[in-house]
Order: C-alpha cells, then sequence, then structure tokens
C-alpha cells in the first residue's frame, strides 16, 4: 500500500469506521498461516456466546509462528497506528477466530469497549481482521454498522461489554438495517476503528471461516492479552525491536512501562535478575 493508498484508507475508516485491503496477505503467506491453522485447531472450544460456542479462538497467535509476527508488524498497518496513536502503540490481542457451521450471531459489541470512558471519542484500538478463507454473509463473515464509531455512549447502549449474554434486544433490532456483512476474498484484511459496532456473523454454511485478528491499542491503556506472562522473555528477545515495542517493552513517556525505574528492554537482557531480587 503507497503513501495515497494509506491515505484512501484514513479517509474510509474516519468516514465510516473500517475499510478493506484486498490481497494483504501473499499467496506465499496465506499457505503458510493455512498450514498452522491444519496443524493446531482442533484443540480449542470457545467457553462462552462471545468466545463462540461453535467457534475456536488460538490466542497469543504472535508468538505461534514467525509469520505471524510478520503479520503483526506489517508496514502498512504501522503507518496506519503512526497515524492514530501515540509513539510505541502496543498489541493489545492476536488471536485466530475459526467460525464453524451452526454459530450463531455474536453479541454486538465494541472492542475497546472496556476503555470505560465517554463517547464520541477518539478509537483506543484499532482492530485487523484477515480472512484466511472467503469471508461471506453465510459462513459468519464479520458484521459491522458503518458509521457507529462516531454514536454516543446512549447509540450504543446495549451492546455486549462483559459476562455471558446476548446484545439487548432493542440495540438488535435498531442497528438489524444498517448491518453489513463484509465479504472478503481468503488474503484480505479488514481495518476498522476499537469504536465501531461490529460482531462475527452467524454461520449459516456448510464451511468453516477461518481468520486471524490482531488488535492495537493506545501505549497508556491495559492490554487485553498479557503478553508479559504469556510470551517468556527469552522468546521475546529473538523477536524484532518493533515486536519488542508492541508487546510492552518500550516507555510511554516519561515512565510508563518502567521496570524499577529502568528501561523494560534491560529485562530481555541475558541473565537479568530484577533488581529487587538480587542479593
Ligand atoms: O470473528 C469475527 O468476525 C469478529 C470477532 C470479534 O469481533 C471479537 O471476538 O471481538
Amino acid at each position: 500500500m503507497s503513501l495515497p493508498a494509506t491515505t484512501q484508507v484514513r479517509a474510509e475508516i474516519d468516514a465510516t469506521g473500517y475499510t478493506i485491503i484486498p490481497g494483504f496477505l501473499s499467496q506465499d503467506v496465506l499457505q503458510q498461516v493455512d498450514d498452522c491453522f491444519d496443524a493446531w485447531l482442533g484443540q480449542h472450544a470457545g467457553r462462552n456466546n462471545f468466545e463462540g460456542l461453535a467457534t475456536e479462538r488460538i490466542y497469543t497467535l504472535v508468538a505461534r509462528d514467525k509469520v505471524f509476527q510478520d503479520i503483526v508488524e506489517d508496514a502498512r498497518i504501522l503507518a496506519l497506528l503512526d497515524h492514530y496513536f501515540l509513539p510505541n502503540y502496543l498489541l493489545t490481542a492476536s488471536q485466530a477466530i475459526v467460525i464453524s457451521p451452526g454459530e450463531s450471531a455474536q453479541p454486538w459489541h465494541t472492542d475497546d469497549a472496556f476503555y470505560a470512558l465517554p463517547r464520541p471519542r477518539p478509537m483506543i484500538s484499532l482492530s485487523t481482521i484477515v480472512a484466511i478463507e472467503p469471508f461471506t454473509a453465510e459462513n459468519g463473515g464479520t458484521q459491522v454498522i458503518p458509521g457507529s464509531h462516531l454514536w454516543s455512549d446512549e447509540e450504543i447502549a446495549g451492546s455486549y461489554i462483559h459476562g455471558d449474554h446476548e446484545s439487548d434486544p432493542e440495540l438488535v433490532d435498531r442497528v438489524a438495517e444498517r448491518a453489513i456483512p463484509l465479504e472478503m476474498n481468503a488474503g484480505d484484511c479488514a481495518v476498522f476503528a476499537g469504536t465501531l459496532l461490529h460482531r462475527g456473523g452467524p454461520n449459516t454454511s456448510t464451511v468453516t471461516r477461518r481468520a486471524l485478528s490482531n488488535q492495537y491499542c493506545q501505549p497508556w491503556a491495559r492490554t487485553q492479552e498479557n503478553f508479559f506472562l504469556s510470551i517468556p522473555p527469552q522468546e521475546v528477545a529473538r523477536m524484532s525491536a518493533k515486536l519488542q515495542s508492541l508487546l510492552g517493552y518500550s516507555i510511554h513517556p516519561p515512565f510508563m512501562g518502567q521496570v524499577t525505574a529502568s528501561h523494560p528492554l534491560k529485562a530481555l537482557e541475558e541473565g537479568f535478575v530484577p533488581p529487587a531480587f538480587r542479593q
């Protein structure tokens, strides 16, 4: 995506809350991701109606294969993050989402609802969802409500925040006419504001819908996944400087993220012992 294309993508996100980058993954990368999914799927059952009871999620994808690291730090996505967020923005979630036939619609929600600041407001997170198999209106393609990223708290009232419940039927009725299923080819990537109302669609087809989703947030926001605990420091030490920063090994000035008054990158040095535990 060249610079003018980046500008176009931003204009679409600003206007509607989302956009699609066609052909985001090359055929080769798509195949590598698909091979990983083949090897790993079948072991992770969804636990509630938000994760999806007929949906399989694999968390911490970024740590599972180098191909996912390259996708997380794709230059086209970083260009958007540089625009929307402060320096040292973070990866907040990295997961596979595979919706099987028979899945019902996910509750309507916004991805940055955790951050209980009054709306309308700028996004605190930005989500990407990459089609690993084609997305259709029948197989669970993500549904979005265009323009809802600008809605107030009153307008999004009834959307899912937490707990095991459906979105409010009043909201479901109110937005039904405006919902658009994202239809994408394998390899396309939807990018949307954390403030946008969306949901995984119902899968009424006979085929699965494989996807991966990386989400990013402002450097001062708490991340959904706690990568400090899910990825051992010796693994992070082998990653690129950008990924280390995305995983939280960075400072949001003047000192958010410090490790006993030092830069967190010190914690990745061989033999590092936290100062409070030194003899
Ligand atoms: O799978 C999808 O299409 C959307 C999933 C989603 O929005 C979520 O789990 O937060």
